[in-house]
């Protein structure tokens, strides 16, 4: 997996730790395959498209402990999935926990997962205004044949009918 992402060895670590969580009894691999396709996606940055659309076995494969919420602690470890950290993993959890008790819902994560769609969207907005670009003229050939000198086809070339 080293191979595959450019995760650190501590998220491959994580990685394991939410692979080996089996308190529901769940099959491994459907966790082992969720992770690997999320990791594919971040790799061309479309993970975000690929949890809000796989919410329910995503918020599943988060909530490490079996349940059915996601606690501070869970969605810490589960920040590099988003590309998210510290303190920014923080306020995003308080500001989507509406209910106020400190811990993520499905609802609550869903909406989470909607307005992470939303914000790369606006990103992806302001990127696009940023590299609109002056229109660079393409430099223009010099088109006219002034330097050229136009040799006419000698219709004489054949014969020497030339008498000194
Ligand atoms: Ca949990
Ligand atoms: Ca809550």
């Amino acid at each position: 997996m080293h191979h595959v992402t450019d995760l650190k060895k501590k998220e491959i670590m994580m990685t394991f730790d939410m692979l080996d969580w089996n308190a529901s009894g769940e099959i491994g691999f459907e966790q082992f395959y969720m992770l690997v396709c999320i990791l594919l996606c971040s790799e061309y940055h479309v993970e975000k498209n690929f949890i809000f659309r796989h919410s329910r076995p995503v918020f599943e494969l988060l909530d490490m402990d079996g349940g059915h919420t996601i606690s501070p602690a869970e969605f810490q470890a589960s920040g590099f999935l988003f590309n998210l950290k510290g303190h920014a993993l923080d306020k995003i959890f308080y500001e989507f926990d509406v209910s106020g008790d400190e811990y993520l819902n499905y609802k609550e994560f869903k909406m989470f997962t909607m307005a992470c769609i939303y914000m790369q969207e606006e990103t992806k907005k302001m990127q696009k205004l940023q590299v609109r670009r002056t229109s660079t003229p393409r430099q223009e050939r010099c088109a006219t044949n002034a330097g050229v000198t136009h040799t006419p086809p000698d219709s004489h070339s054949g014969r020497s009918s030339h008498t000194d």
